[in-house]
């Protein structure tokens, strides 16, 4: 038996055809290979010999599911169902035999074969979800007849990987390992042809009331933990259809609710974003020659909050940390909070107590600059003062061993100035950390001009090691992610000094998707931090200040947000709920006053556009001055590090979505309506310019 397909093999093994998927790197259901397993059927199934077929994969992934960069449309036949649904009504007995992990389509590949064998150590998920759909191959119908509904809710919802060991019910047989899978699935074929081909279709399942309860929890939990997301609950229809339709009429609603999901904007967002997650690993120009070091050793500058939130990041991916700081007790305190946060994961059942002793072994506390002679790589996290950074990396430039790299984990700073401290700016670096610097995913890999690109190699595959998403930016004041938050938080001032209430600002932020509003968020970080920032500034910038009047008042009065039980909001003891307090309306009413502002009654859609689109605007100047490299690489920044809500696939996509010419329009309108405020700040960026005049959007730039 001869096929003609790069992507898929057939060999006759006395009587059982075995069909081999092998499109690297993780075997997509392209078109390509969807003609070739039909093919290979069709050659199967008309050979005499061949009495039972079986489907593996010559990957290490059985498969990663439809090749979702076709989703964008052409002539894609065979489509996906097409071929499952042909597989399962095969005369002879089709086997899945599952050396790896599936994903999607790949998992309803094998829900369409006969019988199912895997290696017991694999995983499979139908994590459609993520990219705004469901399951569209028949894993609503065929996973919940196999499984129970709570089963297929589970996963279809969560789209989140589960263990084979945990599928009762699905796989007929689970083989120790790759060496042993082929013999198992030869042994399931022979079992098969005795019994021949049995299609999950023909299990009928009914909608009892135990079921419908399930239903009924898994609607209203979803409804309120996946607020603004569209696909999770269509998903739980297309599921609740397996149990009130016959299969064929769940087939078709499962694709006319797929179809729907398809062409919300949510969909376009969320597979944007799949892309641009690992369009960021991917950075263009750099030497192929050059090669990442090792780092076995890392030291950390600093065993603050950040500090140590940054040291745990290393131990848990098991690599040895020294924490410096120059005074014992400060040392101390740093280690011991490490210790508690370790405990109180404990305590949440996600770490053992051995885990905890563990990794506190590989946490060393030291208090001079000398023991620093043997690590790879160390990271600043001191105080954000220039002075005292150029301090820290003249002395590590003298005790560090050639070929360490020096970091530094400052948020506005300019390292090119700092790399100057040293005699080996080439080895100097950012890595600009996100708090809680354990939690959060986000890592901006700041390059400056002369840092090698083996450092950059070495920190963009550090970023995986420490489980971060990493994402390389260029110099300048705030990097990537603080500079256009900045613009966001200014707007949002300025809006109540125009008369909006932070609640409203809030609430209409909250809507858009964000996971709190701006006032929240500045109470939370401590509104002192950005008073701070614009004290510093102030020497050097000239800005039109009208904006920062209120939240200067209030830091001035010692309200600097949730640590003082007021901000903009009132917090009662013990409580991060904000309250209103009509005070702060009072000194805005009186702050314009003195501005000659006339406060007015400010629209929802006004709030939201003048908050997000001049923060779309700082984007486009980043992109053209070259800090981003890619605009989906500021949308992986805001996803990551800001809660920018994924299903609006970040702040240039969601640009994208709106219109450039339309966000040019309004920004135009700013500029002219505002006065001399907007004159300052509304001038449209010239990218924005040039884009919307050509019709384009911001991710054609990198197509
Ligand atoms: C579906 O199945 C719909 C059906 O229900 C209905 C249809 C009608 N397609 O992540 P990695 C690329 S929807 C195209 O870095 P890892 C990826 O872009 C699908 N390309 O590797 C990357 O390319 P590059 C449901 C894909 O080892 C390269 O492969 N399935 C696909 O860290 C390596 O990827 C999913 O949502 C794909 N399906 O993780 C699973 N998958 O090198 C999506 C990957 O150019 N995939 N690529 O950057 C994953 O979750 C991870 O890729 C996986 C491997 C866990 C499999």
């Amino acid at each position: 038996m001869q096929i003609d397909s790069k992507v898929v093999s057939v060999e006759q093994k006395d009587n059982i055809a075995l069909i081999t998927l092998n499109n690297a790197p993780v075997n997509a259901l392209s078109k390509a290979v969807r003609q070739g397993v039909m093919t290979a059927m069709q050659a199967a199934l008309s050979n005499d010999g061949v009495e039972a077929i079986v489907i593996t994969s010559a990957l290490p992934l059985f498969s990663a599911g439809a090749d979702i960069s076709e989703f964008s449309g052409g002539n894609l036949e065979p489509m996906l169902p097409e071929v499952l649904n042909f597989i399962e009504s095969a005369s002879k007995p089709v086997v899945a035999a599952l050396n790896g992990a599936a994903f999607g389509g790949g998992l309803e590949l094998a829900l369409a074969c006969h019988y199912r064998v895997s290696v017991e150590s694999n995983k499979v998920g139908l994590p459609e979800v993520h990219l705004g759909i469901l399951p569209g191959a028949g894993g609503t119908q065929r996973l919940p007849r196999l499984s129970d509904a709570k089963t297929a809710l589970d996963m279809i919802v969560s789209g989140a990987p589960t263990p084979v060991t945990k599928l009762s019910g699905v796989f007929d047989k689970l083989t120790a390992s790759v060496e042993t899978l082929a013999a198992d699935a030869q042994q399931v074929a022979l079992n098969a042809i005795a019994q021949g081909p049995r299609p999950v279709s023909e299990i009928n399942l009914s909608l009892d009331d135990d079921t419908n309860a399930v239903f009924n929890a898994y609607s209203e939990q979803v409804t309120q933990k996946s607020k603004g997301f569209f696909a999770p609950l269509k998903c739980i229809e297309a599921v609740k259809a397996a149990y009130t339709m016959p299969f064929n009429d769940g087939l078709a609603e499962e694709a006319r609710l797929f179809m729907q999901c398809m062409e919300t904007p949510q969909a376009r967002a969320q597979q944007h974003f799949f892309f641009a997650e690992r369009a960021a690993n991917h950075v263009p120009g750099l030497d192929k020659n050059a090669q990442a070091r090792s780092i076995s050793k890392v030291a950390i500058i600093g065993a603050g909050t950040m500090g140590g939130g940054i040291a745990m990041n290393f131990a848990n991916a098991g690599i040895p940390v020294v924490m410096l700081e120059l005074k014992q007790e400060a040392l101390d305190k740093g280690l011991a909070l490490i210790r508690r946060n370790y405990e109180n994961s404990a305590k949440k059942g996600k770490l053992t107590s051995e885990q905890v002793e563990q990794r506190m072994s590989l946490l060393t506390g030291v208090t001079d600059y000398d023991a620093l002679s043997d690590v790879d790589l160390v990271i600043e996290a001191v105080f954000e003062k220039m002075s005292v950074k150029k301090e820290v990396f003249s002395a590590l430039d003298r005790v560090c061993k050639p070929g360490a790299i020096l970091a530094t984990n400052t948020s506005t700073l300019d390292i090119n100035e700092i790399a100057e401290a040293t005699s080996r700016p080439q080895d100097v670096i950012g890595l600009h950390f996100f708090s809680p610097a354990n939690v959060m995913k986000l890592l901006e890999i700041v390059r400056a001009d002369k840092t090698s690109d083996e450092v950059i190699k070495t920190a963009m595959k550090l970023a995986k090691t420490i489980r971060k998403v990493g994402v390389l930016v260029g110099v300048c004041f705030g990097f990537v992610g603080n500079r256009m938050i900045e613009v966001y938080g200014r707007e949002a001032n300025r809006l109540m000094l125009e008369g909006a209430t932070p609640e409203q600002v809030d609430r209409v932020i909250m809507q858009l998707g964000m996971p709190m509003g701006p006032f929240t968020m500045g109470d939370m970080a401590g509104l002192d931090i950005g008073y701070f920032v614009r004290q510093s500034r102030k020497a050097f910038i000239e800005h039109d200040p009208s904006y920062c009047v209120v939240a200067d008042e209030l830091v001035e009065a010692g309200r600097v947000g949730l640590k003082a039980g007021k901000g903009v909001y009132l917090y009662e003891a013990g409580s991060r709920k904000p309250i209103a307090d009509p005070e702060v309306m009072e000194i805005a009413a009186r702050k314009a006053k003195e501005l000659g502002i006339e406060q007015r009654e400010i629209s929802d859609q006004e709030i939201l556009e003048r908050c997000i689109y001049p923060l779309i605007n700082e984007g486009a100047d980043i992109l053209r001055e070259g800090i981003a490299g890619r605009a989906s690489d500021i949308d992986v920044i805001y996803v990551y590090g800001y809660g920018f809500p994924v299903f609006r696939g970040g702040p240039m996509q969601y640009a994208d979505e709106v219109g450039l010419k339309n966000v040019l329009a309004r920004m135009r309108h700013y500029q002219s309506s505002l006065g001399e405020y907007g004159k300052q700040w509304f001038a449209p960026s010239e990218l924005l310019i040039e884009l919307a005049d050509q019709n384009k959007t911001f991710s054609s730039l990198n197509n």
